[in-house]
């Protein structure tokens, strides 16, 4: 009997091996390993040119970038969000001390719906992160036009965004700061990492501060920071990475319209929506399983791909609202597109190295389960 080959979500884009060697070979030379090295410099450069950024600052992780930034501007009391996202976003506002309201997303993006945010502001609220999830983007103009209503702050959480741009305009342009992820998982990595993107100078040294412990200077430590630096390392990684990821965004786009071929107009399926203006990134492949129209449901789906050795991933569920760590405060019923959303969504294998033939044999599975396919 043949082993089946196991597939999982994604699968990490490295550069050939002797060019990250290259890399690394003046870290070496001059043991220079942290602390905003001369690696950490050239990414930031990089970064900053190819994300359209006035401002970038570099982080141990999109996480840390995120949650630094909500400390940097000072905020305090709500923050309006979604709950159809990763931890990441709502542990970055509590950790703040700040407190999440989740609000309802547009069924068509997955994105936080601006006419459902006004409903949710309150004397205390203070700022809005909104998530562009799966890089499908969020109404921008809507939501800062909110903004300036009524006095916010715009943090995007553009984890899932990286090198998309919108309307011409790089992701990291948008809001008041745009934070990326460059996780391992992610089009673009650099092992463990992550930026924030923003115009502010102030802003800036604030961030750069508290990515290091809130030192000031030898003798003045002005803020309680914590330790977020990039080390040399995985800039340097970073840097090679960002050779290549063109190439990468290409072939998940091939990747992208394998999966479309087999599963676009099938009934009871919803893949993500084309976004006019949108330059994609193609970082995942969401699909949503209505059981009644397809004749199997998501939790089906998902056990038929994994007896295929297929490691398809339920990317958001359970809603952030529903963590057991929140221990029933709030209530995900409160936000009904997200809730359904939630429990319809598998995010299927994409990666640029995914064999088209192995697409093809996904897809086979998936459409197996509907009703009456003589699986
Ligand atoms: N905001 C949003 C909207 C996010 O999605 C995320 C992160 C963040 C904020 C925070 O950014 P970071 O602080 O992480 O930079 C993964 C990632 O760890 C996480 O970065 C990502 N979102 C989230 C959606 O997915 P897991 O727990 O599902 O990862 P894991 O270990 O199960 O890996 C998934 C698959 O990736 C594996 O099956 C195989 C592949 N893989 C994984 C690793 C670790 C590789 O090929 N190489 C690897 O090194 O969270």
């Amino acid at each position: 009997m043949s082993e089946k080959k196991q597939i999982l979500v994604t699968r990490s884009s490295l550069p050939p091996f002797g060019e990250y060697m290259e890399e690394i070979r003046p870290i070496w030379d001059s043991h220079w390993l942290t602390n905003m090295g001369p690696k950490h410099r050239e990414l930031q450069e990089g970064l900053q040119a190819y994300l359209g950024a006035e401002r970038l600052e570099l982080f141990t992780n999109g996480h840390m970038a995120i949650e630094l930034t909500l400390q940097a501007l000072e905020l305090e009391g709500e923050v309006i969000t979604t709950p159809f996202t990763f931890a990441s976003t709502t542990h970055a506002i509590l950790r703040n001390g700040l407190e999440p309201v989740f609000c309802d997303i547009e069924p068509g993006t997955y994105t936080l719906d601006p006419a459902k945010i006004e409903e949710r502001i309150t004397e205390k609220t203070c700022a809005i992160l909104p998530v562009h999830v799966y890089g499908n983007f969020c109404d921008t103009e809507a939501i800062e036009a909110i903004a300036r209503r009524h006095g916010l702050k715009v943090v995007y959480d553009a984890c899932h965004a990286f090198g998309e741009t919108k309307d011409g305009k790089g992701a990291g342009t948008f809001g008041d700061v745009s934070c990326f992820s460059f996780h391992a998982t992610k089009v673009f990595n650099t092992i463990e990492g992550g930026a924030a993107c923003f115009r502010e100078e102030e802003l800036g040294r604030r961030l750069y501060e508290l990515k290091n412990f809130g030192i000031h200077g030898p003798e003045e430590v002005s803020a309680v920071g914590a330790n977020a630096k990039m080390n040399e390392f995985c800039a340097a990684m970073g840097i090679c990475n960002l050779r290549h990821v063109e190439e990468e965004i290409a072939k998940r786009e091939q990747v992208d319209a394998r999966y479309r071929k087999h599963l676009s107009g099938v009934p009871g399926l919803t893949l993500n929506p084309d976004q006019a203006g949108l330059k994609r990134n193609y970082s995942y492949f969401p699909v949503l399983f209505d059981p009644e129209a397809f004749g199997a449901d998501r939790d089906e789906v998902f056990a038929a791909l994994a007896e295929e050795g297929v490691g398809a991933r339920k990317y958001f569920y359970p809603l952030t609202s529903a963590y057991s760590a929140f221990r029933g405060k709030y209530d995900p019923e409160e936000t009904p597109t997200a809730l359904r959303v939630s429990r319809q969504v598998l995010t299927l294998p994409m990666y640029g190295e995914l064999e088209l033939a192995d697409v093809d044999r996904i897809c086979e599975t998936v459409l197996r389960c509907r009703e009456g396919a003589g699986a």
